[in-house]
């Protein structure tokens, strides 16, 4: 594990984001952990997410025109990731999110920000797990002519998809794009390892022969 990884890692449990117990997934899986970006709530936890992704982005040399975040929990990570590229690295870039609901008055519409027709879109998400929240962002881009250039998450649960390949391998097989992860499953079973939590090692360890790839 890179020292990048340990501190968001460190970051993420500090700020209880990520979370040991018995929690039923969007999937119907039940998993000994959960990842929830919601619980990144101060000022100082969500500017060091930003950097986070920001930096695997730009270590990643994807290329891109506009960044986006789905509603509800991408929106926050997505306007991080801009605010760290600018500060950090010094690229301005545009960023675009979407409602759950069309806005009927005023400006009307669904997405918010830049335009993104004829883009290419970096989708910044939280969690893949099985993929279908992922597959759903993708078909908002092309319903507004934008193509996705690649999607950067916090964590890879390193899950099967619809078949034998994890849901990642799968949305990069089937869309021909990188998706970015700051960190894995992986890296949280050899963190608990250093923290001598066996009990949790196990379960991890189980889960992820069950479920993974
Ligand atoms: P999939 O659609 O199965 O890939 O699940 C991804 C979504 O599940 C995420 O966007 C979250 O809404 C939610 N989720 C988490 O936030 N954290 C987790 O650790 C696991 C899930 C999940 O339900 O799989």
């Amino acid at each position: 594990m890179e020292l990048h990884q340990e501190n968001y890692l460190k970051l993420a449990i500090e700020a209880e984001a990520l979370g040991f117990g018995q929690f039923t997934l969007k999937s119907g899986r039940t998993s000994p952990y959960f990842f929830n970006a919601g619980k990144f709530k101060t000022g100082k936890t969500l500017a060091l997410l930003g950097k986070a992704y920001a930096k695997a982005i730009v270590d990643s040399g994807v290329e891109y025109d506009v960044l986006f975040g789905p509603a509800y929990k991408g929106i926050p990570l997505a306007a991080a990731t801009a605010v760290a590229l600018a500060t950090d690295h010094g690229i301005d870039i545009p960023w675009t999110f979407n409602r759950k609901e069309a806005k009927d008055h005023g400006e009307g519409g669904k997405l918010v920000g830049a335009d993104i027709e004829n883009q290419r879109v970096l989708i910044i998400d939280d969690v893949i797990t099985a993929g279908t929240a992922i597959r759903e962002v993708i078909d908002i881009l092309a319903a507004n002519s934008a193509s996705c250039a690649g999607v950067c998450i916090g964590l890879d649960r390193k899950e099967r998809g619809q078949g034998t390949l994890s849901a990642i391998q799968e949305v990069e097989r089937d869309f021909n794009v990188p998706v970015l992860s700051i960190m894995t499953i992986d890296h949280i079973i050899e963190w608990l390892n250093t923290q001598n939590e066996q009990q949790l090692v196990e379960k991890m360890t189980s889960y992820r022969n069950d479920y993974g790839v």
